[in-house]
């Protein structure tokens, strides 16, 4: 993790200085490497890792999976999908998961069980900053809108935005 050690220690120190809270910072960086194929294969694996630590916590700790917010970044993000799919299946459910731009190749207009959906946690958002498509700007963020159920969504599609953009806010079912 020599590369994203830093930046992830960083973030980890930003956190604690808003709030009391326990952070843990996953390193699956030998597993998000290229081929980009074999990487989104790996993220399967490691949210459901992530869902048994969620619910370790509980059994030795006393942290419910209500208290734990995922933050992930591009196939971070869709990985904490395959981590409340994974809660859900086992009928606990995440308080909140944060996806900063959400990959999209091999994601969008996917099932819901393979990709971050609003149903994974109680509270999902997500953050877009680099949406578009791939063949005209090389970005690789998702342009779908997780809208809470019942409001519109135009298209269907964000629109790339100039800055970070907060396209969802889901308060889910208990
Ligand atoms: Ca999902």
């Amino acid at each position: 993790m020599a590369t994203e050690a830093p930046r992830l220690q960083s973030m980890k120190a930003e956190y604690l200085l808003y709030d009391d809270l326990n952070v843990v910072v996953v390193d699956w960086l030998s597993g998000s490497g290229p081929p980009y194929t074999q990487a989104v294969a790996n993220i399967r694996l490691i949210g459901a890792i992530i869902g048994r630590l969620v619910l370790d916590l509980e059994e030795y700790f006393g942290v419910p999976p209500s208290a734990v917010h995922l933050v992930g970044h591009s196939l971070g993000a869709q990985l904490g999908g395959y981590t409340g799919e994974y809660l859900k299946g086992r009928g606990a459910k995440l308080g909140r998961i944060t996806g900063l731009d959400p990959a999209e190749p091999y994601f969008e207009g996917t099932d819901p069980v393979v990709r971050l959906d609003p149903l994974d946690a109680t509270l999902v958002d997500v953050i877009h900053t680099d949406a578009g498509p791939i063949i005209t700007g090389g970005m690789l963020g998702s342009r779908v809108c997780l809208r809470p159920v019942g409001v519109a969504c135009g298209s269907g599609v964000c629109l790339r935005p100039v800055g970070p953009v907060v396209s969802e806010l889901r308060l889910g079912r208990a």
